[in-house]
């Protein structure tokens, strides 16, 4: 599929995270009509140029068939608002689109949802499958086979070991590690640098071990 065939794109939200996908949507040579943010855009550099809607409600102007929209809102632990707004605009047709950057190495025996934002130096090995509109955030690594969740967020440098299971809404801190074979239930909270080694329950949050120190 040409560039010229790829829809243009529509970007929810207009901070931090929406200003990683912009940059990822520009080296793509996607076309980025709005970027809607009741906040000043101006101050980041890469939205230079680009047209800023302040409400959401401005969306409706276009139409379903003739854009893809991007959710530029990052996901905070427990906060339902990325899916909230996911979830409005589905229900009036609108498609969300998948953001792979290239700097990400992803298998292609890889299945990545609808609506999955994968950033640079991201890994997605062989096996793996991600479910809809998840993160999977700089240099955040899935390992082989491992089944993530709708509406996870991996964060930055988080390394997701072989055969890990999440549920949906989960959230990996940056630079967590979970070992393989480990499940991780809905709405559940690994903190960053975290190492986890047991399987985590629903709404369960794990915090990094204190060091162990003995005298030898
Ligand atoms: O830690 C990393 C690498 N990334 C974090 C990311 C996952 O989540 C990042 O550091 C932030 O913690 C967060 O990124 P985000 O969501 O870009 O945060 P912030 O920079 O505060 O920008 C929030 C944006 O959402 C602002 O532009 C707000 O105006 C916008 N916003 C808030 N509510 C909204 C709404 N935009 C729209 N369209 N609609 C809203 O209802």
């Amino acid at each position: 599929m040409s560039d010229s065939d790829l829809l243009p794109i529509v970007i929810i939200g207009g901070g931090g995270h929406a200003a990683v996908i912009a940059d990822i949507l520009l080296r793509q040579n996607r076309t980025i009509l709005a970027v809607v943010s009741p906040d000043e855009i101006s101050h980041r550099k890469v939205f230079t140029g680009m047209n800023r809607l302040v409400s959401d409600d401005q969306i409706r102007q276009f139409d379903p068939e003739t854009v893809r929209l991007v959710n530029g809102i990052g996901m905070i632990p427990r906060s339902k608002f990325r899916q909230q707004v996911n979830d409005t605009y589905l229900a009036l047709d609108y498609e969300f689109e998948t953001v792979i950057a290239n700097e990400a190495i992803v298998s292609p025996y890889a299945e990545v949802g609808p609506g999955v934002q994968i950033f640079p130096g991201a890994i997605v090995q062989s096996g793996a499958v991600l479910g809809a509109h998840s993160i999977i955030n700089t240099s955040a690594v899935i390992e082989h086979d491992c089944q993530i969740g709708a509406y996870n967020h991996i964060a930055p440098r988080a390394t997701l070991c072989g055969r890990v299971r999440s549920e949906s809404a989960v959230y990996v801190g940056a630079g967590a590690t979970v070992i393989h074979n480990i499940s991780l239930a809905k709405n559940s909270i690994v903190t960053a640098g975290t190492t986890v080694v047991s399987s985590l329950d629903e709404l369960q949050i794990t915090y990094p071990a204190r060091a162990v120190t003995r005298s030898i």
